[in-house]
This record gives structure tokens, C-alpha cells and sequence, in this order.
């Protein structure tokens, strides 16, 4: 069964992580959300892309979700010394993907390529496709102005009210090269427990599937809202700054039309009959591995029984 999985950060990534022990490698697509990329002290950071690749490859920092395992952090306390800023945490393993991602992107490699190359390097499985080799930026709407997002997320701490969303660039950024054949070939696609508004939707809106797959397999959504609470990340608190009240009801009701099926925690379990399609109830906390691959067979078996 040929499976995409359209991913942000840490819980996309931990799905992915799930999928990729059960899928062969060549029945998996994970298509990441760029929206998050910037900038920062002269490099090309592309934060969602590399938790997802480094989770693929076992590099990944368990506690953080983010950034490498057995990190060092001489080259940042050095920039923070000589007065540079340090807000944003960069490793020194983790360095070395940003430095040689910015080297590439500047001889005029796509970043399509540039994450194909390192998941060869790294031996990872499935194929990581950046949504776009175009520039994407989410900026957040807030009651302070708006910000773009690693400024809002990890500088601001997502203290500022949300406002809304706007994704810079994406009127013209096309899906990165492979993305649409994956999306045609696919028998499934999986809307990872990532955030909505920030991490699906831009690919969402990059990918355009009413046009790109007019009779489109079943889409089936993680809710990464359990209990009210977002896992990781600001998903819970920007609902309620958009009068929302945050739970894996207004996750099914975020994506409306699209789904054929919603995966929700057994906490929400209640929530289930307010969903008009079919729903899965298990545990979707992912904590350690065995709950990664649990979640996804229990995913992949539940779209066998929609098909
Ligand atoms: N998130 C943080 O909360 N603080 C950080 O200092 C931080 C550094 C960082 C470095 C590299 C990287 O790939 C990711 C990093 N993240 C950090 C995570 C990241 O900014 C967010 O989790 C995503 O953009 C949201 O999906």
C-alpha cells in the first residue's frame, strides 16, 4: 500500500518514524512542510525537514524531538559571547547539515535534491520531499504584529495572541519535484498529527489536490489535539486565540471535506459520535518507539478497512 504522509515537526516526524517501520521503504512519501524555514546567522534552516530526516535516520534528539542526539553547544555559546543572537539553538552535529544545505543552495541545488542527497547519506528508507523547492514563509498574525515563525515560535515563545496565518511565496511556489507523482501513486494519504495551521496547510495549499489528484484516494487525519492540549507546539493555544475551543473536534472540523476517515485519542473518545465519518479511537501519544509503529499499523489497518 502506497502511503504519503504529509508532515511538520516532532509529530509528524514520529508517524513517519512509525510508518517507516512497517512500509517498505518504497511505499512511503513523507512531504514536509517548509513554512517553517528561515534564515538565521547566514544559514538556511529548514526545521521541520531535518526533525523528520533526522528522526528517519535515528539522529534525532528524543527529548527535544528537534535538532541531534548527543548535541554540543560550543559554536552557539561562542555567537552569544561575541554578541550574536542565541535564541534560536543551534547544535554543533546540527550545524553541519545547515552549513552544507546553505553551501548547496548557493551553487544553485534545490532543496528537493539537497534532502534527497542527505537521506542517501544518512540511509534513510522513504523518500523526505521538501513541499516546495520554492520559498514558503508563515508569518503569524499577532496582537504585537506580525512576525514571521520561528520569531513567534521559539524567540517569542508564542507569547503574542494569534491573529492568523499567511504564507509568504505560496501563490507561486510550485510542488517540489516528485511530489505530485507520489500524490497520483498513493492508495492513502495521512495528514500526520502536525499542527493544522501552520504545518498542514501550507502543504495543503502547495499541493492543491483537487486539482492535482481530482479522484483522490482516502485522507485520513492524526489529530495532534489530545485531551484539549496540542503534544507539542502551539496548536491548542491558537485555536483558543482564533475563539476556537482547541480539541480533535475542531481538528476534524479544520480539515471539513477533505477526509475520509479522522484518528483521534482515546481520551476524546466522546468526541467520536460529533464526527460525521468514520473514526479511529486508540492512543496516539506517542512516547517511545513501540508507540510510533503501534499507532501506524493501527492507521494503515484502519484505511484498509475504509478502502
Ligand atoms: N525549537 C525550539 O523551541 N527552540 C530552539 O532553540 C529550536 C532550535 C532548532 C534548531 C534546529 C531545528 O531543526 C529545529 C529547532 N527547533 C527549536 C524546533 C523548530 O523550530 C520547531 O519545532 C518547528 O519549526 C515547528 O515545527
Amino acid at each position: 500500500m502506497k502511503i504519503v504522509a504529509l508532515a511538520g515537526g516532532v509529530g509528524g516526524a514520529k508517524l513517519a518514524h512509525g510508518l517507516a517501520q512497517i512500509l517498505p521503504p518504497e511505499d512511503l512519501t513523507v512531504i514536509v512542510n517548509t513554512g517553517d524555514d528561515f534564515e538565521h546567522l547566514g544559514l538556511s534552516i529548514s526545521p521541520d525537514l531535518d526533525t523528520v530526516c533526522y528522526t528517519l535516520a535515528g539522529l534525532a534528539n528524543f527529548e527535544t524531538g528537534w535538532g541531534r542526539a548527543d548535541e554540543s553547544w560550543n559554536a552557539i555559546a561562542n555567537v552569544k559571547k561575541l554578541g550574536g543572537p542565541n535564541w534560536f539553538n543551534l547544535g554543533d552535529r546540527d550545524l553541519g547539515i545547515h552549513l552544507e544545505r546553505t553551501r548547496r543552495l548557493k551553487l544553485g541545488q534545490s532543496l528537493s535534491q539537497i534532502t534527497r542527497d542527505f537521506c542517501q547519506a544518512w540511509g534513510v528508507g522513504p523518500t523526505v520531499l521538501p513541499m516546495s523547492d520554492g520559498a514558503v514563509r508563515t508569518i503569524v498574525s499577532t496582537d504585537e504584529g506580525d512576525l514571521p515563525f520561528q520569531e513567534y515560535f521559539v524567540h517569542r515563545r508564542c507569547e503574542p495572541k494569534v491573529r492568523g496565518f499567511r504564507f509568504e511565496g505560496i501563490e507561486t511556489a510550485e510542488p517540489a519535484p516528485g511530489v505530485v507523482e507520489a500524490l497520483q501513486a498513493a492508495d492513502a494519504i495521512i495528514l500526520c498529527p502536525s499542527n493544522p495551521w501552520v504545518s498542514i496547510d501550507p502543504i495543503l495549499q502547495v499541493i492543491q489536490l483537487q486539482s492535482t489528484v481530482p479522484h483522490p484516494p482516502p485522507i485520513v487525519a492524526v489529530s495532534p489535539i489530545i485531551g484539549g492540549q496540542t503534544v507539542k507546539g502551539p496548536a491548542a493555544k491558537m485555536y483558543a486565540e482564533l475563539g476556537i475551543e482547541p480539541s480533535a473536534l475542531a481538528v476534524a472540523r479544520h480539515y471539513q471535506n477533505l477526509l475520509r476517515g479522522f484518528v483521534l485519542d482515546t481520551v476524546d473518545a466522546e468526541l467520536q459520535e460529533k464526527i460525521p465519518i468514520p473514526t479511529l479511537v486508540t492512543n496516539t501519544l506517542m512516547k517511545d518507539l513501540t508507540d510510533r509503529a503501534t499507532l501506524a499499523q493501527a492507521v494503515l489497518h484502519f484505511i484498509r478497512n475504509l478502502s
